[in-house]
């Protein structure tokens, strides 16, 4: 049977705010998009996921529409997105938008309409609720801290939201409401993308408000039941197109994920993001990743998925700081080694912009320099409830989105390249040695290394099918793993550490004649002790 293309495909994250600014005024756009699609080639990926571009007031950039079928003006205009297609698919790279629709804007006109009486038509596109000033129908908590409900003076009820106030939440109940929804889906489809991020989808389904969530404060709205009659109509119109589907899906559990991408079982998405293994809320202190937590879950991803379902893979996208900071030491080493610990996992693997150059998080040293209405949220919330403010700051700027959002990095000038005018967000400073221009001309460099890597990937069959059998499994450090397919087999080893590491190899692995495929360092064989230095990361073929 023919695999379908996604299963043998590279996916890029390009955040079209920070990614190139085509006209200076400082904020990246859907011109400046194409103008690098030369550069995404020559990486060698297949897939763009673009975040939203659509119209939205911008207070969760873009995460907040007010029009599904209209551009962003920042980003240009719809014959823009059409150029983008068009030249996307002639340089054989396909396209998958972000498809927002737990929320829309507060600005959107159903919204707008919503609010102004009880009666109105679009009243039940969303969701209301009794209320007074100060009592709201329950006491859920919405997941930047602060209540899932809002009270509005006009009716004397009080809306539902997950996220920021200007998020109100759609009302997935409302048979009027999905089918609009759908007919939005159809649009964009027709168009001839070639498939959806779905934002935020698990959380369409909410409890009746009577629920009492306990101890878990978001489980009021993860995964309700419920939710597979809205995600089961969703499928029967993706199923009509040759597309890719990867659902942004917290609160599916590992166990229950197959049911959810594997075709012969529910099949809603082709792949979902789990949100377990990226722990981005770390409490002061804890600074790095935990190797041995992450390795868990991810074996478990593997596991439960190996027979039925598929992994969408990934460490970095625009909601988690950098991994060459939390995981690595800012090294092209740490960086590369990283990059090889997931990349040959089973599963779609994804690269978000920048991280192929080894880019990290950025000095942050006050709030005002935070633009992400998240953090900004939070760090309030945090002062409210009284927690000292230096280790509030410490918190949130370790943590905050904005650490993925800065300019991406294409020359060493002190605009990165990214723009002639007014950046909308800080350019880290080490744009000077980490940028597209310095690393092309490097041959050791992370982008060169990430196009040997991805050249090699998608050379290899035994990624897509072959078994996934982890070793040194208790390990803190090291996170090593056998591919095998029938004959074929490969090892990926990787020191996610700063110490000097002496392995013995395990039984499966000796006697076996092993070729040096991918590496980082100057390690050439696979000896029976293995003394594997920070960060040394490198693939073997079986002979
Ligand atoms: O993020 C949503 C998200 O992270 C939650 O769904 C998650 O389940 C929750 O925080 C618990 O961990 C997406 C986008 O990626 C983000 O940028 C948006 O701000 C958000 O949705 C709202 O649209
Ligand atoms: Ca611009």
């Amino acid at each position: 049977m023919q695999e379908p293309w996604w299963k043998n495909a590279i996916g890029y994250q390009v955040y079209p705010r920070s990614f190139k600014d085509s006209n200076g005024d400082g904020i990246g756009d859907i011109k400046g998009i194409i103008e690098k699609l030369p550069y995404l080639k020559s990486l060698g990926i297949d897939f763009i996921w673009l975040n939203p571009i659509y119209k939205s007031p911008n207070v969760d950039n873009g995460y907040d529409i007010s029009d599904y079928e209209g551009i962003q003006p920042e980003f240009g205009t719809m014959s823009d997105f059409d150029e983008l297609l068009k030249q996307a698919h002639s340089n054989g790279i396909k396209i998958i938008l972000d498809l927002v629709v737990n929320h829309t804007s507060d600005q959107h006109p159903w919204f707008i309409q919503s609010k102004k009486s009880k009666d109105n038509p679009y009243r039940d596109y969303y969701m209301w609720a009794d209320a007074t000033p100060d009592k709201m129908p329950n006491d859920w908590t919405s997941f930047s801290g602060n209540s899932t409900w809002t009270y509005d003076e006009t009716t004397k009820q009080a809306f539902f939201h997950v996220f920021a106030p200007q998020q109100p939440d759609l009302n997935w109940r409302n048979p009027k409401m999905r089918k609009e929804i759908y007919k939005m889906i159809r649009w964009w489809l027709d168009l001839g993308i070639d498939g959806f991020r779905m934002d935020a989808i698990s959380h369409i389904q909410k409890e009746p408000w009577d629920y009492d969530p306990k101890d878990d404060p978001w489980s009021a709205f993860m995964n309700v039941k419920g939710i597979d009659n809205y995600m089961s109509e969703m499928r029967d119109i993706f199923d009509q197109y040759n597309i890719m589907t990867v659902g942004e899906a917290s609160g599916v559990t590992s166990k229950q994920a197959p049911d959810w991408t594997d075709p012969n079982k529910k099949g809603y998405v082709n792949m979902i993001f789990e949100l377990e293994h990226n722990v981005r809320a770390g409490e002061p202190g804890k600074e790095r990743i935990d190797v041995l937590g992450m390795k868990k879950v991810l074996s478990r991803w593997q596991k439960d998925q190996e027979t039925s379902g598929w992994n969408a893979l990934y460490f970095e996208n625009h909601d988690n700081p950098r991994i060459n900071t939390i995981l690595g030491n800012e090294t092209t080493k740490s960086a590369t080694a990283i990059a090889m610990s997931y990349f040959f996992l089973k599963g779609t693997p994804f690269i978000y912009q920048g991280q192929e150059l080894g880019m990290t998080n950025y000095p942050f040293t006050s709030i005002d320099q935070v633009d992400d209405d998240e953090s900004k949220l939070r760090y309030n919330d945090l002062l409210k409830k009284g927690k000292d403010p230096i280790q509030v700051l410490n918190e949130i700027t370790h943590w905050t989105r904005d650490h993925s959002r800065t300019p991406m990095q294409w020359t060493n000038d002190s605009k990165a390249g990214f723009t002639t005018g007014s950046p909308w967000m800080k350019v880290n400073p080490n744009t000077a040695t980490i940028n597209v221009a310095v690393e092309e001309d490097d041959k050791a460099s992370v982008l060169n290394f990430y196009r040997r890597m991805i050249e090699f990937r998608k050379s290899e069959l035994t990624f897509i099918n072959g078994s996934y059998i982890p070793i040194f499994e208790d390990d803190k450090d090291v996170f090593a793993y056998i591919r095998k397919y029938g004959q074929k087999e490969f090892v990926i080893i990787t020191n996610l550490s700063k110490n000097v590491r002496k392995m013995k190899l395990p039984d499966q692995l000796l006697d076996k004649n092993w070729n040096l495929k991918l590496s980082n360092n100057k390690i050439s064989e696979l000896k029976d002790e293995l003394e594997l230095a920070p960060f040394d990361g490198m693939v073997f073929e079986k002979e």
